[in-house]
């Protein structure tokens, strides 16, 4: 990337965090979340529980070359809750157009990924009651997903902002718009192609800032038998085992049922069904629906919120002491391990090791790779340690003695494909919920 065209984007991004004139942050109906000026983006209400203060770190995602570190930019990482809807967001954001424009991650380079959109393909098809469904995803990505909907529904339109990676889907033979989803690109898709039987987003609705409009897209642009399915990261799972480096500038909402419940209805949305799916460290898997009405499911996780008290925010008191005590967990291991001669690399340039990473105090000195088989991130260096990324073939021809698994909701996959590491000697370091050697 040419260096005037980075000193653009960052230039804007922080633009777009000190200014309240930016265009981006008028369009945000709800909320307008500026620093010290927070309120829920659900519910309104001013955030009164500090939950977490991660210092000043870079963009997660923005893999760069050695020639732009110099132009590096950080920005305040920290979390906030709401007592009255128990939703979890971000102190501060980002311009989506410079976290989402560009991007670098692919979910098809993860076997278990694929495996998991056959199984929720087949989910949705159980479910869709029109012959010829229309079925339409938001943050659609490079199409791995609508792939396999496709075996049933020819009718697919993805909508994914990345043009770099909206590009690979249509060259896949997924049609994809490359916009991000709102109230009015519904409003254009339904005018030109007609209501959708099926919208599935997986891993996009805790990135929206502005939350309440992309679930009213979902209202407009969904047909009156038509189901709404999502997955997204889990508030509750998130807590529970400890998964902090999934806070970063792109997650700017941590969701319960609660809340969820509250946004569909202000959204004009039932929220009609919640189940839990292991990906990505635990998420919910929920259904909305124009209308309807919820089953019992419902009904049971927020009655569990509420005891557990992710109703109000509280189960969140204590959190950031706990991940103060996990970062120093982390950084002793990886020192003694280091003391006693062991050589280190990362496998997997996810955007949570980078949190995990410059949070914990680990770079290029402990580090002395990480692996990765997106060919898109290889070559780049991490944000803020500045680790080189490099392909699978390193680990022969520069061997380590432990690989400190950063893709650690991968763990099982890639310590399967990594046998003759473990067979040689080799180690896993497993940093999340508890660092541990296998
Ligand atoms: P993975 C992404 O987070 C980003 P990340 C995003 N913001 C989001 O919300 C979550 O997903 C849901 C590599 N790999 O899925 C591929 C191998 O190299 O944990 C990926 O780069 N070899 C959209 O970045 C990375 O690991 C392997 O054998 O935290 C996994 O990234 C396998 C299995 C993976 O997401
Ligand atoms: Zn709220």
């Amino acid at each position: 990337m040419a260096v005037d065209h980075l000193a653009r984007r960052l230039a804007r991004g922080v633009a777009s965090i000190l200014s309240p004139e930016c265009e981006w942050l008028d369009n945000l109906s709800v909320s307008r979340v500026l620093q010290g000026d927070v309120h829920c983006r659900v519910c309104t209400s001013p955030l009164v529980r500090n939950v977490l203060d991660l210092g000043v770190v870079p963009l997660a995602n923005a893999f760069l070359e050695e020639k732009d570190v110099p132009l590096e930019l950080s920005f305040p990482l920290g979390v906030r809750a709401c007592a009255t809807c128990g939703l979890a967001q971000l102190t501060h954001l980002v311009d989506p157009e410079i976290l989402f424009r560009h991007y670098l991650y692919t979910p098809s380079a993860s076997t278990t990924w694929v495996a998991h959109c056959e199984e929720l393909s087949t989910w949705i098809r159980q479910r869709t009651r029109a012959e010829t469904p229309f079925v339409v995803e938001p943050a659609s990505n490079d199409g791995c997903l609508l792939r396999a909907i496709q075996g049933w529904a020819p009718r697919v339109l993805g909508v994914e902002p990345a043009r770099n990676i909206a590009e690979l889907a249509v060259a896949a033979g997924v049609p994809t718009l490359p916009e991000f989803f709102s109230a009015e690109t519904a409003a254009t898709i339904r005018r030109d192609h007609g209501a959708a039987d099926v919208i599935v987003a997986t891993n996009v609705l805790a990135h929206v800032p502005n939350m309440l409009d992309f679930l009213d897209g979902v209202r407009v642009l969904l047909g009156g038998t038509g189901i709404a399915v999502f997955e997204a990261p889990y508030l509750r799972d998130l807590v529970e085992s400890m998964a902090y480096d999934t806070i970063y500038h792109e997650h700017v909402s941590y969701l319960s049922v609660t809340a969820l419940e509250r946004a569909f209805a202000l959204a004009g949305l039932t929220l009609t069904h919640v189940e839990r799916t292991p990906v990505h460290g635990g998420s919910l898997r929920f259904v909305g629906r124009v209308g309807g009405s919820a089953d019992d499911t419902v009904a049971r996780f927020i009655a569990d919120e509420r005891a557990l008290g992710y109703a109000d925010g509280h189960a969140l008191e204590g959190f950031s002491d706990r991940v103060n005590d996990l970062r120093r967990r982390l950084k002793g291991l990886i020192d003694t391990l280091q003391a006693d001669g062991a050589r280190l690399a990362g496998y997997g340039a996810t955007a949570k090791g980078n949190t995990l990473l410059t949070t914990a105090g680990i770079g290029r000195s402990d580090l002395r790779y990480i692996v990765d088989r997106n060919p898109l991130k290889r070559g780049l260096l991490a944000p803020g340690t500045h680790i080189p990324v490099v392909d699978q073939s390193r680990i022969e021809s520069d061997p380590v003695d432990v690989l400190v698994l950063l893709a650690w909701n991968l763990a099982e996959e890639i310590m399967d494909q990594q046998r003759q590491f473990a067979a040689r000697g080799g180690r896993f370091l497993i940093p999340i919920p508890e660092p541990r050697l296998v």
